[in-house]
Order: structure tokens, then sequence, then C-alpha cells
């Protein structure tokens, strides 16, 4: 029974699928809401591999423990589902193992929630053995009270999980076999970040670092490529980069940061797999300033800002200092563009920018420039001219402001960031 639990390829066709929201309240923007919400899972849906045949709502404060939703909501759902040969129904909420069992009962086809369906489409698009790694145990983890007789991935099969009823012995070996599998993942796991750790501390901290953050489908990508003249992965489609890639990428002065791509988030990510994203998120916590790219065009931007705010929250890296990318002004119509103004009142800082035409990246740079500036001192310096390996190792260091040569000295005015103060201060103890 070993290697059960390999993934095999997507590569059956499409699957039809229903999708779901319950609408709690009964206003206006209750049902907007809903709508933007299903709008959402249809393109996750589709990422995923499915067609969505019948998008449904229900009218309904609180779901009903045993099926979700009403009892007579199911039995029209099942009349759908026959009628359109459905294959698989997708819930916007996540279920319990129990409404999963009781609803794949009644209507006798795939049942899957949010969380369920982001974990497929993360499956399937992971590339790295260590994103690989993070997900298979995220989607173990998610799956093992969720074991039951029918239940199949959207995007795969467990091999080992028989589709044919397994009588409860059978569950029991399987939930096992799933449990010895996390052991061993979570070692991997381990062994993975080690030589990470390792690989960080190699690394030259001297450059300031800069993490994009930002809601899936933003243009973070989109926004380091243009950058740094890159070519990263960037499609229309959710959750195109999973892993962290880093650039390094020049302002003006010659100063370098060190730019990083991220990982989308999403309304109701599971909690669980952002956690499971760990080199995603050392990227996050070192770095000196977040850029938080927002999809300006998009009618639901704020939710969005709300969303990534609340993540960032979560993960306790809420007191760097941000800057706001707005991107996409191509797409946003001149009269729609007051709203620039707005935005601007809302945020310290802000920038407006197209990835896609390559405007506003100076202003972005500068940006960049003057919030690291505020993270930073000046001093002015004198280095003996015969030192002048000293001098161009300042260059690197700090941003040479102002430079003035004296018959044996030069006199340097610096602007130099905090995680490099004690650099400079050594070097110029090496002059004296
Ligand atoms: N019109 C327009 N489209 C853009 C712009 N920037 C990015 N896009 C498009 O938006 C889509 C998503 O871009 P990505 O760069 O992949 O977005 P991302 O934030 O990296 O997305 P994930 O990796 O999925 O989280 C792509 O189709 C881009 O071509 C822009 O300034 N204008
Ligand atoms: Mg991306």
């Amino acid at each position: 029974m070993k290697d059960t639990f390999e993934y095999f390829s997507n590569a059956k066709e499409r699957e039809r699928a229903a999708i779901v929201v319950l609408i709690r309240t009964n206003t206006e923007s209750a049902r907007h809401e809903a709508t933007e919400h299903l709008d959402e899972l249809e393109r996750l849906a589709d990422t995923a591999g499915a067609d969505v045949l019948l998008r449904m709502t229900q009218e309904k404060q609180l779901p009903d423990g045993a099926l979700y939703l009403g009892k007579g909501k199911v039995e029209e759902l099942k009349k759908h589902v026959e009628m359109l040969s459905l294959q698989i129904v997708i819930f916007d909420d996540d279920l319990s193992p129990v409404q999963v069992r009781n609803l794949e009962k009644e209507l006798e086809i795939k049942v899957l929630d949010r969380s369920g369906l982001i974990l497929d489409i993360f499956a399937s698009r992971a590339r790295t053995r260590e994103a690989k790694t993070q997900i298979e145990l995220a989607q173990l983890e998610y799956f093992l009270p969720r074991l039951t007789r029918q239940w199949t991935h959207l995007s795969k099969q467990y091999g080992g999980i028989g589709t044919k009823g397994p009588g409860e012995t059978q569950i029991e070996t399987d939930r096992r076999l799933i449990n010895t599998r996390i052991s061993k993942l979570k070692e991997k796991l381990g062994a993975i970040e080690r030589q990470q750790e390792t690989r960080r501390e190699g690394r030259s901290d001297e450059l300031a670092r800069v993490a994009l953050v930002g809601y899936t489908n933003a243009g973070k990508s989109s926004l380091l490529n243009v950058i740094s003249a890159g070519e990263v992965f960037v499609e229309d489609r959710l959750f195109a980069t999973l892993d962290a890639t880093t650039r390094s990428v020049g302002l003006s002065h010659g100063r370098k940061i060190l730019l990083t791509d991220t990982v989308g988030f999403i309304r109701k990510l599971p909690p669980k797999l952002i956690a499971s994203f760990r080199t995603t998120l050392a990227e996050v916590e070192q770095a000196d300033i977040l850029l938080h790219v927002v999809d300006v065009s998009h009618s639901d931007l704020d939710e969005h800002i709300a969303i990534v705010e609340q993540t960032l929250l979560e993960l306790e890296v809420h007191d760097k200092p941000v800057i706001m990318v707005f991107n996409k002004t191509d797409l946003v119509k001149k009269e729609d563009r007051h709203i620039f103004e707005e935005l601007k009142g809302h945020f310290k800082h802000s920038v407006f920018i197209s990835a896609f035409k390559g405007v506003g990246i100076t202003s972005l740079k500068e940006e960049i420039e003057s919030v690291i500036a505020e993270a930073s001192s000046e001093m002015t310096v004198e280095v003996p001219l015969d030192h002048f390996e000293i001098a161009s190792r300042l260059h690197e260091l700090a941003e040479v402001k102002e430079r003035e040569f004296g018959d044996h000295s030069v006199i340097m005015k610096l602007s130099v960031h905090h995680r490099n103060l004690a650099r400079v201060e050594r070097l110029l103890a090496k002059a004296a």
C-alpha cells in the first residue's frame, strides 16, 4: 500500500457543477454581496476545472445543522442535479463533515466546500517540492475528518480510497494510512524548512526587503514583471502564484531592494492553508515594507482591501509600513476616476499604476524610496581618500545624498536605513 496517496494529474474532462451561496438577510446589499460571491466561486470552480451550470441561493439566516440548506431546497437541488446531470455541488461556506456526508447521501453526487475547492486548485498548481508537500499536508488534514464512502476530490482521487463502498473497516485503514502519511509529510517539510533557513541566513540582508501582498488576481506578479523586467507567471485566473519569487530591483540613486511576490489572499481562505505557506509567510515577516496591490477596477475593491488587511492581521504582520498600490487604472473609466482622490485621502501612502501599460512605476519607486527614508537616519561622514574602498562600500549600504571632495578626504552626506546602521558604523571605525 506504499505511495497510495500520490496525486494523479487532472487529465479528465471538466466537471459539471452547481454552486450555492446562502443569503443571510433579506436586503438589497446582502443580495448584491451574494452575487459577487457567486461570481468569485464560479471563477474558482472554473480554475479548478469545473463548468458551472447552476447558480443557486437560499435566503436563510442560519445554515441547517444537518443539511446546511433547508430540506425543501435540497430536494429542489436534487431535481436540478438529475436534470442537468451535474457531478458536483460546491458550497461557498465551509461545511461540517456531517453536512457533507448528509448532502452526499441525499444528492448522490460529490459535495465540496470552498476550502476543499481552494485546496484542489492549490494542489493542481503547486510546482515546487515545498509547495507540493505543504498542500498535500493541508489536503490530508482537511480530508481526514471528511472521509466518507463517496468522497473523491474534484481534480484527483486518492488512490487506495475506494469509490465503491468500503466498509467501516476500510475507512479505519484509510484513516491510519493517512495519519502515517501526515507524519511523513511533516518530517519532510521540517527538513525543507531547515534547508531554507540556512539559505536565508546565507543571503545578504543589506538590501531593504519589500513584499508584494494582495488579493488574488490583483496583478502582483505582473507588477514584479514590469518593475524587474522579469518573466514571472501571470494568468487571468485565481491563484496563479503559489511560490515566493524574489527579484532585485534598482531604485534611483543606485539603491537596490529585494522584491518578493507572494501567494494571493482571498475571502475565507482557510487559515490552516495560509499557515501552510510558510515560505510566503517568512518572506512577508522579514519584509521591511509591504506593497498592498489592489485591483482598483474591481467593483468589490473595498471588500478585497478589508480581507487582505484582515489576513495581514492574522499573520501578525500588520505593523509594517504599507504602500497601497492601486493597479489596473487603465480599466477605470474617466468618469469613475474621482475614486482615486477618495482612496488617496484614506491611506498614508498610495500610488496609482497600470502594470499592464507600465504607468506609474516611477512614482511607485519614489514612494518606496520615501518609505525607506522614513526608516533611515541622515549622517555626514568624512572618509580619507586612501580608503576609497570604504567610500565605495558606503554607496552600497546607504543612499549618498551629497558628496564633496577635499584634498585628502571626501565628505559624504548619507541616508542610512536602520538595518544597515551598525554595518556603516563598523565600516567607519575602520577608517578612523
Ligand atoms: N488591464 C490590466 N490588466 C492587468 C494589469 N495588471 C495585471 N493585469 C491582469 O490581471 C491578471 C492577473 O495578474 P497577475 O499578475 O497574475 O495577478 P496576481 O496578483 O499575481 O494573481 P495571483 O498570483 O493569482 O494571486 C492577468 O490577466 C494580468 O494580465 C493592469 O494594470 N491592467
Ligand atoms: Mg501572481
